[in-house]
Order: structure tokens, then C-alpha cells, then sequence
């Protein structure tokens, strides 16, 4: 259930680790964008659907659980690309189904095209929507979606 306090709309658009080396390094599995780019998207396109977004990044598995816990009370929703972390956290699946809050799950790459260690996903089951294989549109798209799911429980 929706904080009835919680600022407008605000959702946490959360990314995994390595997600800062984006543009920089394999630009023909990720595309050209920097993590910087995919912000001002985010930025961008929650506006239009009437959200805010608190767009974060990190490379440790414990502060992307105490983001996910803080969101509980002062996000609508959640959009998160746990990168690695999708194949490997039991700890940020539970995080993530304690909120309680919608989710969706992002990745830019058809994690189902690659190695076949990518092609589980911890978080999948724990999400409403998962997005793969789109780019950095994946998280427009994302935003679209949890716009109507946060309305969905206003
Ligand atoms: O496709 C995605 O968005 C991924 O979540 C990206 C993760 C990968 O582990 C997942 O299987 C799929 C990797 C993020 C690291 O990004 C890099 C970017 C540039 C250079 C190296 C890593």
C-alpha cells in the first residue's frame, strides 16, 4: 500500500554494478549511451508520465538493498537493472519483494540471446513487468509501465 506522504510520485530507478562503465567499454553489447545519458532519459521520460525519478547507481550489493528498504516508505515504485546481480542475489530479491512497492526490471541486453548463466534472473519473479533487449529505451519504456502501475495502487 501507498504512503498517502509520499512526495509526488517519486520513483527509485536503481542500476547495478559496472552499469558506470556504460559508453565506455562494449559499446556493441550495451550500446553507445552512458549511464549518464540513460539519467537524463529517465529524467526525461518520468516527467512525462508525471513521476520524479531518483536515478541512482553502485557497485555494492548492500547499498542497493538499503535503497530498495528506504524506498518502502519514500518511492512509488521501483524500476531496477541489478546487472550482475540478477543472477546472483537471493538477498536483493528479498529486498526487493519486502517493499512491497511495483517493479520493474530492466536490462539492455537480451540477457536470453547470451551465456546461458544470464538467462535466470533472481528478480524476475518478484517483479510486475520485465523489459530486456531494448537498449536504453528498455528504461523509457520501464518508466511508461511503472507510471501505470503506481497509478494502478494510488
Ligand atoms: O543487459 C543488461 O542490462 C545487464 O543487466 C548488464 C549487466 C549484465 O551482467 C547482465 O547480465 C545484463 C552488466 C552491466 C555491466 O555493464 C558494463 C558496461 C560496459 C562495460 C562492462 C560492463
Amino acid at each position: 500500500m501507498a504512503n498517502p506522504d509520499t512526495p509526488a510520485r517519486s520513483v527509485l530507478v536503481l542500476n547495478g554494478p559496472n552499469l558506470n562503465l556504460l559508453g565506455i567499454r562494449e559499446p556493441e553489447v550495451y550500446g553507445k549511451d552512458t549511464l549518464a545519458d540513460i539519467e537524463a532519459l529517465c529524467h526525461t521520460t518520468a516527467a512525462a508520465h508525471g513521476l520524479r525519478a531518483d536515478f541512482r547507481q553502485s557497485n555494492h550489493e548492500g547499498v542497493l538493498i538499503d535503497a530498495v528498504q528506504e524506498a518502502r516508505i519514500t518511492h512509488r515504485g521501483i524500476l531496477i537493472n541489478p546487472a550482475g546481480y540478477s543472477h546472483t542475489s537471493v538477498a536483493l530479491r528479498d529486498a526487493l519483494a519486502a517493499s512491497e512497492l511495483p517493479i520493474v526490471e530492466v536490462h539492455l541486453s537480451n540477457i536470453h540471446r547470451r551465456e546461458p548463466f544470464r538467462h535466470f534472473s533472481y528478480v524476475s519473479a518478484v517483479a510486475d513487468t520485465v523489459i530486456c533487449g531494448a537498449g536504453a529505451h528498455g528504461y523509457a519504456l520501464g518508466l511508461a509501465q511503472l507510471a501505470l502501475l503506481t497509478e494502478a495502487v494510488r
